[in-house]
């Protein structure tokens, strides 16, 4: 067990600049095939990855060789999305030789930084869930907990977005073909996968036949820690034909066709899906998610018997399986299989064992987004796991159910994990979240107010037969990418003041209270902000061609396009500020810089309409010298984790302004605090910690609180009544609507406005306007006082401790995964 575990401390590696050049030079020539003089930023980017791959390497097997002798328990974290970004800089942090590094570059006549930029950012998730996995990965490995992530190899990332006309267009993002010098293939440790085919009963046992066989190869990433010689291993699947060439049509001279069988199995780790808290229900999303599903799991049970022998009986003790969301939830029936089909377990004791390694994590209470899939789907693509479905939802029903409610039918089909067809005739469809808390130990929330809505409101009769089950870790942010790394002048004044490793402890950063109303402090912390304003100015400048004032109050909103996140609230507020600045172009505020990043999923229609909206209204007010540069509004396209990383550290001010009770978390939100933004946002998610952290006088708090939202909803809800009684918000959805900022396509924004009245404003857009509005004023209000406002910035930065991902696996290892 781990509790005989010893810290992994670091031991400082004998890495000189010297070495690193050394290394650099062979795989220039060695494995790049060339000449020094030939080699540029890029190149010299690859020749450091690898030499810096062959320390994370060499380490992986020294932690496997550990936590092999130690027979330890691991942690498996399952999921779709890994959103890794750049991993070079990340990597020479974690191992202690970035000082050297640059000094190495620097004798290769480069800058690291320029290095550093040339590399390619993997984007293998959507937004916050994939992130979290990545953050999460970074402090496993730093609290040196045995884990593996289990993911998938996609050759396309997230599509790359551009903006033509103001509208969203996307294109294949084909990441690797930069290169990709951090992954390693592992032919000795590929899977093969079955799909489709029929069961037959032979002698009482299932059999699975006629199968489709897929191979699955693994590639496996190196996952430094900060501080320590743990490397951990993040294995991402890649699928590929089971068999090379149809010998039989190639002999007959086709060729091509011959190979179609491979390329029909390689489609499954070809693209990554682009929703984000929706549910796409497409047959190919269903093999992604068994496909890595089922090569995980036969390679971590694999892995068990190497340590452990054949028997089964310490296996609930040595692995745990993290299904982050719903995605990975075949796995509880695949695991079922496996005990049942091939290890011999009876139906009870599989299940019992099921119960003690599966835990679950809900990211969202979006309808939309709780996954879904037809049972005559999985029948067909997985007849034997849709048996084993069934089973499961009998026993859980006529046994568990009935016997906290006996009799009460209602309530069993309440629960059910298939739910029924309205109409006679129609479509049974499975549950994923069912299943998962069916089969977990454990289900957790992301932040205290979303566990307790899980509790309460999505899951209100689970949390009844087994109060115990549900639970709340709040998520957390890795503080060596989000600020030492991606804010290195404000990691150095703060290594000034305080002398313990906070990179390792945030709770540290908490001493830094004490310099926020110290004048000297607050003159630096600003210093160090308008440099890094004046960096992300000329991001912008080459990005969009737009002008902006790094001495303005840059006002920040990063984040996936959803109507629940409500750009569409900073929107009409942002018009409003115009028409203000119009009618009163002397009017005595400071210069503000409207500034967002999102992707919308490219068929969310009104989503994209949103980020249409943004840009013909940005070209409006940045055009109109009437307003003096005191607006300007900016949307830079293509938001990924290396922007976040130069937007972050320049935000003064953070949105976060999701309509109550629909964002989990968020996680943004604490990484723009922790590099001393201000929150303006509503009582959801992970705010709420975040205005318990640093005090209602250090955050912009408005709008309806949860309760507010279901109260207004039960009293009847008219959007039209805000829309017909405030003047300046009835001003610029007319204005909207009028077709006048669109002449090519007077309709395009009809979808907004149509969502706000005439289908009644779901996520209370209008109901929370004046509030937002009177926010803002007190924001600017604020910024005219120097001293306070900076004395707010710093303690927002100070007070991020408890937002650190390593507390939060802190949190996991102690409640969900008993290590230790
Ligand atoms: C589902 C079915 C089919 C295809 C795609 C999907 C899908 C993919 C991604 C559904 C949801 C997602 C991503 C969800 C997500 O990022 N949720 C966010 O998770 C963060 C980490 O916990 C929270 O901070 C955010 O509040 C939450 O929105």
């Amino acid at each position: 067990m781990s509790s005989k575990k010893s810290k992994t401390k670091q031991i400082k590696p004998a890495v000189s600049a010297a070495d690193i050049s050394e290394a650099v030079n062979r795989h220039l020539q060695q494995s790049l095939g060339l000449e020094r003089e030939e080699a540029g930023p890029h190149e010299l980017w690859e020749a450091l990855s690898l030499a810096v791959r062959e320390i994370g390497l060499q380490k992986i097997r020294a932690t496997r060789q550990k936590e092999s002798s130690e027979k330890a328990r691991r942690v498996y974290y399952l999921s779709l999305e890994f959103l890794v970004g750049r991993l070079l800089g990340n990597n020479l942090h974690n191992l202690g030789i970035y000082d050297q590094a640059e000094k190495a570059m620097a004798e290769h006549g480069v800058s690291l930084v320029d290095v550093l930029e040339s590399e390619s950012d993997p984007a293998l998730g959507n937004g916050g869930l994939g992130r979290l996995a990545a953050c999460f990965m970074d402090s496993l490995a730093t609290l040196d907990t045995p884990a593996m992530g289990y993911g998938i190899n996609y050759r396309f990332g997230l599509f790359k977005q551009g903006i033509a006309g103001g509208r969203q267009t996307e294109s294949p993002d084909a990441w690797r073909e930069d290169h990709f010098p951090w992954g390693k293939e592992r032919p000795k440790r590929k899977q093969t996968v079955r799909l489709y085919g029929r069961v037959v009963e032979k002698d009482g046992k299932a059999s699975w036949e006629d199968t489709k066989e897929i191979m699955g190869m693994p590639w496996d990433v190196p996952v430094t820690g900060y501080n320590t010689d743990t490397v951990n291993t993040l294995r991402l699947w890649e699928s590929r034909a089971a068999e090379g060439f149809d010998l039989t049509s190639f002999d007959r001279g086709h060729y091509m066709d011959s190979r179609s069988k491979e390329i029909n199995a390689e489609n499954i780790s070809q693209v990554l899906y682009p929703n984000d808290n929706h549910d796409a229900g497409k047959e190919l999303r269903l093999i992604q998610q068994y496909f890595f599903v089922a090569c995980s799991m036969a390679d971590l049970i694999a892995r068990y018997k190497r340590e452990n022998g054949d028997s089964w009986a310490d296996f609930g003790k040595k692995v745990i399986m993290q299904l982050n969301d719903t995605h990975p939830a075949i796995a509880v029936a695949e695991f079922m299989r496996v005990l049942l089909d091939e290890e011999g377990f009876e139906f009870d004791e599989a299940l019992k064992l099921c119960r003690q390694v599966f835990a679950y994590t809900n990211h969202t209470l979006l309808p939309e987004a709780l996954e879904k899939w037809p049972a005559q789907l999985i029948g067909k693509v997985l007849p034997r796991h849709m048996q084993i479905i069934y089973r499961i939802n009998y026993f859980f029903l006529h046994t568990e159910v009935e016997a906290q409610w006996p009799g009460d039918d209602s309530m069993k089909r309440r629960l059910s994990i298939i739910e029924e067809p309205e109409q006679p005739g129609g479509d049974q469809i499975v549950r994923m979240a069912y299943l998962s808390v069916v089969g977990s130990n454990k289900v957790n929330g992301v932040a205290a107010i979303h566990s307790k809505l899980v509790q309460d409101m999505l899951f209100p009769e689970f949390h009844k037969m087994w109060p115990e089950k549900i639970v709340n870790v709040t998520n957390g942010v890795t503080p060596r990418r989000w600020l030492d790394h991606c804010n290195p002048e404000l990691a150095k004044l703060i290594d000034s003041k305080i002398k313990g490793d906070w990179r390792g402890k945030l709770d540290l950063l908490d001493k830094a209270n004490a310099y926020a109303d110290d004048p000297a402090f607050q003159k630096k912390f600003a210093e160090i902000k308008l440099d890094n304003k004046r960096k992300l100015a000329a991001v912008i400048k080459q990005e969009c061609g737009i002008e902006v004032n790094p001495e303005a109050i840059f006002d920040v909103q990063i984040k996936r396009l959803h109507e629940y996140k409500r750009q569409q609230l900073s929107l009409l507020h942002i018009m409003a500020l115009y028409r203000r600045l119009l009618e009163n172009p002397e009017l005595d505020v400071p210069p503000r810089v409207f500034i967002f990043g999102a992707k919308a999923a490219p068929g969310y229609k009104v989503a994209k309409t949103i980020i249409h909206a943004i840009n013909r209204v940005a070209d409006r007010i940045n055009n109109d010298r009437r307003i003096k540069d005191k607006l300007k509004v900016v949307f830079i396209p293509n938001y990924r984790v290396s922007l976040a990383e130069k937007i972050i550290p320049a935000a003064d001010v953070s949105e976060q302004i999701s309509t109550a009770g629909f964002e989990a978390s968020g996680t943004g939100n604490m990484k723009m605090a922790l590099n001393g933004a201000l929150t303006v946002g509503t009582m959801d998610g992970a705010n709420v910690e975040i205005a318990e952290e640093v005090g209602d006088d250090n955050i912009f708090i408005f709008g309806l609180t949860v309760d507010q939202v279901s109260e207004l909803r039960d009293r009847g809800y008219s959007s039209w009544d805000i829309y017909n009684s405030n003047e300046e918000l009835k001003a610029v959805i007319d204005w909207l609507a009028s077709g006048e900022l669109c002449p090519d396509e007077p309709e395009a924004f009809r979808p907004i406005v149509e969502s706000l009245l005439d289908r009644g404003d779901y996520f209370l857009t209008l109901a929370d306007y004046q509030a937002y509005s009177d926010a803002h004023d007190r924001i600017v209000d604020t910024w005219k006082t120097p001293a306070i406002w900076w004395k707010k910035a710093i303690i927002n930065s100070a007070s991020m401790g408890k937002f650190s991902s390593d507390r939060s696996i802190a949190d996991y290892n102690r409640t969900i995964w008993m290590m230790d």
